[in-house]
């Protein structure tokens, strides 16, 4: 029902040995120096609604003060309680216990279940609401066992980004790449009215570990910083607040100009930073704890500091100036590219996977300590399959955070099944050899390896007013991943999986099995039946990213080319012979991908341009691979909607849920016919060798 769609993995449906679980819960909650509206509060209701819940059982809330003193004294305390609070108000009331909570990090918490009573400790606010979180996971999977648990977050940034227009408009509708509907947070040029749906998102990202959220498009409205908007954003912020989740903001580099009515917006003129000073002050008047801006600047036609032929350094730090008072923070973006000044047909040493690295050369150490480079996964544009960006190997001295995008904008748009944690997994995992050492990205954005306190993660969200927030029930695994391994990148992909199958439909086992083994199956088939080999995804460039149209991503200036021709494919990055993108790596990654036989099979077209009958290291010609993975990956794809109906009346699969679901996969079985055989016919028509098995050419 919508009401399942909209609680995601939140519902607290009763599970299964709720029975066994009983004798061993705690009978009341006691909160440690709760405030309304705070999260130690939140947690507090959570728990009671999360018990009642799963097992039936209705628990009081008891509230204690500063002092560990009974606010509502109740007669007759009860023997067993789960206790929730920050480590400081512990103390208070109980020093000798607390001495022995282990040391927890910034959002950390300390978690103990013993016999009937829980111990839930934050190292602030939000860490002890992220702790109860935690538990009720745990409980929701009938998992009842007395345990200690001390968790602190990999990464302090944990964003999500929403791309949400002000306004309807364009031909995206109010979120860009959003396909969940209209903007929770705008309407017709201002913040919403009713803004329930922002708390309901709130209480989603909080009990993922997420901390922050971009309210408005990176292509930002300069009218975000009229009064009216920000009286508006600081609604929103109320709305976060009592799930510790802080607001921040995206702008538009030439708002002193277009908003405030200067001659200029060179972030080295004076009146220029006085006036950026003067509005973040304004901001923070309305919203003290807000968390930073998020800046797009330079790229795909947006303003920034070259238009003065300033660095982006500059322009960075004219935010961080601002935000430096107030503790904010500026994520600034690296995803700088000219869109329009790429050629193709004339330069075969044209490269947009360059660009990051280029343009942010020689600025490492140049920006203010509250500055965080944001860079996307991959140097191209959230493809389905791309290296790591060699930028991360580059800022040594500048925190930077990794951008993934939860919509799935190139990667079927929330039509198709596309689980993206293992792709996530790859990246973080992947080791960039910085030093000759071991460097790996999840590391690297943690600060650990190059020792800095600032870094971590951002993930495009795009949630929408539709009530299953993504557009389908089954992308939620995706959003709900993205928080687990911003927290952790540690836990594995399909554990992550499991746990939020429970949660949103139920701890069946059967149920568990079948949608864990599709959605494991489905990142490797999507590739399988759009771009292979490290060509990239093949959507269509110029018209909304989604569906196949290999031949729209040559011959414009959006770099995204494959240079296919009548002989041979792939983008030549070499440095011996191509665009040199290949020699941005450190030496060791540099000199597996400058040769065809040390580059892994799956990216061999990223870096290099072959003929089509060029043999892979699996024994296979690159278009035999073509044919023969669009066949393998449009046949797995068939499989789907039976796979989901083996689910069909069981423990968790509503009605509703049920046929939303399989519509879609129905809808992906078809569309992957589609696929393969424009791709495949494609290719066949460039190249005019036929396949092996018949299949695809001449009949
Ligand atoms: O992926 C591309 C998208 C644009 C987006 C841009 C960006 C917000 O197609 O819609 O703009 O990247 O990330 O800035």
């Amino acid at each position: 029902a919508a009401e399942d769609g909209l609680a995601a993995w939140l519902r607290y449906a009763r599970v299964d040995n709720a029975k066994a679980c009983l004798g061993k819960l705690p009978s009341s909650i006691v909160t440690l120096n709760a405030t309304k509206g705070l999260p130690v509060y939140t947690a507090g209701q959570e728990l009671a609604q999360g018990i009642q819940g799963f097992f039936g059982k209705k628990l009081d809330i008891d509230e204690h003060d500063e002092r560990g003193k009974p606010r509502n004294n109740r007669p007759g305390k009860k023997s067993n309680a789960v206790t929730v609070g920050t480590v400081a108000a512990y103390k208070a009331s109980n020093p000798r216990e607390a001495a022995k909570v282990p040391e927890l990090g910034d959002d950390g918490f300390y978690l103990s279940v013993s016999r009937g009573n829980a111990l839930i400790l934050g190292q602030n606010e939000r860490g002890a609401l992220y702790g109860a979180f935690r538990w009720l996971a745990l409980l929701g999977q009938g998992n009842c066992s007395d345990f200690t648990l001390a968790s602190t977050p990999d990464a302090p940034i944990r964003w999500v980004n929403q791309w949400d227009n002000l306004q309807d408009g364009g031909t995206h509708g109010s979120v860009e790449r959003g396909y969940g509907g209209d903007s929770i947070f705008f309407w017709d040029g201002y913040v919403r009215p009713d803004l329930t749906r922002a708390g309901q998102y709130a209480r989603l990202l909080a009990s993922i570990g997420l901390n922050a959220v971009v309210v408005n498009n990176v292509n930002a409205d300069p009218r975000t910083l009229t009064p009216e908007l920000l009286d508006g954003l600081a609604r929103i912020a109320d709305e976060f607040r009592p799930y510790g989740v802080q607001l921040a903001m995206a702008l538009n580099f030439a708002s002193p100009q277009t908003l405030g009515g200067l001659d200029t917006f060179d972030p080295l003129e004076d009146k220029v930073q006085a006036w950026w000073d003067n509005i973040t002050n304004e901001i923070y008047r309305r919203i003290p704890d807000m968390a930073g801006y998020l800046v797009k600047a330079n790229s795909e036609g947006q303003p920034g500091p070259m238009t003065y032929n300033r660095t982006l350094a500059d322009g960075a730090n004219m935010f961080g100036r601002s935000l430096k008072p107030h503790g904010g923070i500026i994520l600034f973006r690296a995803f700088v590219y000219n869109h329009q000044t790429l050629n193709q047909t004339l330069d075969w040493k044209a490269d947009r996977a360059r660009a990051a690295v280029d343009y942010f050369d020689g600025l490492d150490g140049k920006f203010l300590d509250n500055v965080v480079v944001q860079i996307k996964y991959g140097p191209i544009d959230f493809q389905v399959r791309e290296p790591v960006s060699p930028l991360f190997a580059h800022l040594v001295k500048t925190p930077t955070a990794i951008e993934l995008q939860i919509t799935q904008e190139y990667l079927g748009q929330q039509a198709h099944l596309v689980y993206l944690a293992p792709m996530w997994k790859e990246l973080l995992d992947f080791d960039l050899r910085v030093d000759g050492k071991e460097s790996r990205t999840k590391d690297i954005i943690s600060g650990k390896r190059f020792n800095r306190k600032l870094g971590g993660y951002a993930g495009v969200v795009n949630v929408g007013t539709n009530t299953t927030w993504l557009g389908s029930h089954l992308a939620m695994s995706n959003l709900y991943a993205y928080g687990r391994l911003a927290w952790d990148p540690e836990v594995t992909s399909e554990g992550i999986l499991r746990e939020w199958i429970a949660l949103t439909f139920s701890d069946d086992r059967k149920v568990i099995d079948v949608i864990t083994r599709m959605s494991m199956l489905s990142w490797p088939t999507y590739e399988n039946y759009t771009g292979n080999l490290g060509v990239q995804t093949l959507t269509d460039i110029l018209l909304g990213h989604y569906g196949p149209n290999p031949g729209s991503q040559d011959g414009n200036p959006w770099g995204q080319w494959t240079r296919a021709d009548s002989d041979s494919i792939g983008m030549d990055r070499t440095v011996w012979n191509g665009t040199g993108f290949a020699g941005q790596y450190p030496p060791e990654i540099a000199a597996q991908y400058e040769h065809i036989e040390t580059t892994p099979d799956n990216l061999l077209l990223w870096f290099h341009h072959v003929p089509y009958t060029h043999v892979l290291k699996s024994g296979k010609t690159v278009i035999q691979h073509f044919y023969d993975a669009h066949y393998a990956g449009a046949a797995v794809a068939q499989t789907f909607p039976t796979l989901w109906q083996s689910l069909r009346g069981r423990r968790g699969i509503d009605k509703e849920r049920y046929e939303h679901v399989l519509y879609r996969l129905n809808y992906q079985a078809g569309h992957a016919l589609v696929w393969r055989d424009s791709v495949n016919n494609f290719y066949f028509n460039k190249s005019s060798i036929p396949d092996e098995l018949g299949r695809v050419g001449n009949h």
